[in-house]
């Protein structure tokens, strides 16, 4: 396959033409370890440039305020019968235009202003959007955060959230989180959420594309009321959001929170990329890939332990690691962020567990296998990887070192052709 030529583009276009060309060339030469990022297939990738973006779908399959929807109708309700067969459930929204809206659609669904919700705390791994104060969010509902109790091993304080329920009678108990490198119980978390009365929601926007591959477990086993999601993660669809319910019957609310609640016209093409993900998600080669995106994530965890850096939690369950920078290599991870750019190694910068730096200039960095593993990569190249950043650390004074090391980082990325561009 060869690289998406854009003719159009660079006949009206040449600046604009110019910029795309250049980052697809940064893609294919570096190494992506962002977690949250991914590489979506060329089928995906057209599917978002079609017509589609042309057709107004206020409404529902079936039920719009517009005329013209046959086609419409039809891609929406392909992508919500993908949806409900990929994670196992009555109910499917894919009209949330990213993941935020999907969290702003729930919340105004289940809650009335000023209920409380019980969420991760952003320093140990949850979200802004789930109550931190820089939100609009908080001005509306009430948050209330829960913590590990022990940043060594992960693990939540379900006793002291269960406390906190009891205390704070939360209406809804929100599952989570940007930055947390292990699995939730989620059975000991519904139990919690039963007693309280509460709705049990799951953000799983990081996680996404490991439930579908069931390479960990769905909060829908146990008996959670909603998952929201980002598709664009390690889900590999378009930029977009996703809301799902266990149960049809909470679907009504859903659908009348998104639209017409605060959301207008849906963004067609991408539901219609959404429903082309989906169908790519649901074949067994996508559970192969999650379990090695999970794979690969312990293998390079344990190349960095090996080399005494230190890692919140000591390992990862998931796609994810958090390593502490100062303690590991006594650089920020503003710094590190900085070095892994300087030989093409791409990740971010990121708070720690009860960080004293800011986030601007926090201790650690954020890094994940959902990209490399779609570029084909496996244990064995996790470790040269791990090499490739560990060597940055070494030569970090040394700028024709880390030249030289830049150059052998895009001599390796040749040999894994990035899905949906091919060769460039
Ligand atoms: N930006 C996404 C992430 O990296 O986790 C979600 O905020």
């Amino acid at each position: 396959m060869s690289a998406p030529a854009y003719h159009s583009l660079k006949k009206t276009d040449p600046e604009i033409h110019a910029a795309v060309t250049g980052e697809m060339q940064r893609q294919v030469e570096g190494v992506e370890l962002i977690p949250s990022e991914n590489y979506i297939s060329r089928a995906v990738m057209e599917t978002m440039g079609t017509v589609f973006n042309n057709k107004y779908s206020e409404g529902y399959p079936g039920r719009r305020y517009y005329g013209g929807q046959t086609y419409a109708d039809a891609v929406e309700s392909l992508a919500i019968a993908r949806a409900k067969k990929l994670f196992n459930c009555g109910h499917a929204n894919v009209q949330p235009h990213a993941g935020a809206p999907a969290n702003v659609g729930t919340y105004f669904a289940l809650l009335e202003p000023g209920d409380t919700v019980l969420g991760m705390d952003l320093s140990h791994g949850g979200h802004l959007t789930h109550g931190h104060p820089v939100t609009y969010l908080t001005k509306i509902f009430n948050f209330v955060r829960y913590k590990m109790k022990d940043i060594e091993s992960g693990e939540i304080d379900y006793d002291e959230m269960r406390e906190v329920a009891r205390r704070e009678k939360p209406k809804m108990i929100l599952a989570g989180f940007s930055a947390y490198p292990r699995e939730l119980n989620y059975a000991r978390m519904k139990e919690i959420a039963e007693e309280a009365g509460a709705y049990a929601v799951a953000d799983m926007a990081h996680i996404a594309g490991l439930i579908a591959g069931r390479a960990v477990r769905s909060p829908f086993e146990d008996g959670f009321d909603v998952i929201l999601s980002t598709t664009h993660k390690s889900l590999r669809g378009p930029r977009g959001g996703l809301i799902l319910c266990r149960e049809a019957a909470l679907g009504a609310k859903i659908d009348k929170s998104v639209f017409p609640g605060f959301q207008g016209g849906p963004i067609m093409q991408m539901v219609a990329a959404k429903a082309v993900a989906f169908k790519e998600a649901l074949r067994p080669e996508f559970a192969d890939y999650a379990k090695q995106i999970v794979a690969n994530a312990k293998c390079m965890a344990e190349a960095f332990m090996q080399s005494g850096a230190r890692l919140i939690t000591n390992g990862t369950d998931n796609h994810l690691l958090l390593i502490d920078c100062v303690e590991s290599w006594g650089i920020t991870g503003r710094e590190a962020e900085e070095l892994f750019d300087r030989i093409g190694v791409t990740l971010n910068k990121n708070v720690i567990a009860d960080d004293p730096r800011k986030p601007m200039d926090p201790s650690g960095v954020r890094l994940g296998t959902p990209a490399v593993t779609t570029r084909g990569m496996k244990e064995a190249e996790m470790k040269k990887l791990a090499a490739f950043m560990l060597e940055a650390v070494a030569r970090r004074g040394d700028p024709a070192g880390l030249d030289a090391l830049h150059a052998e980082v895009k001599a390796f990325c040749k040999k894994y052709p990035v899905p949906g561009i091919g060769e460039n």
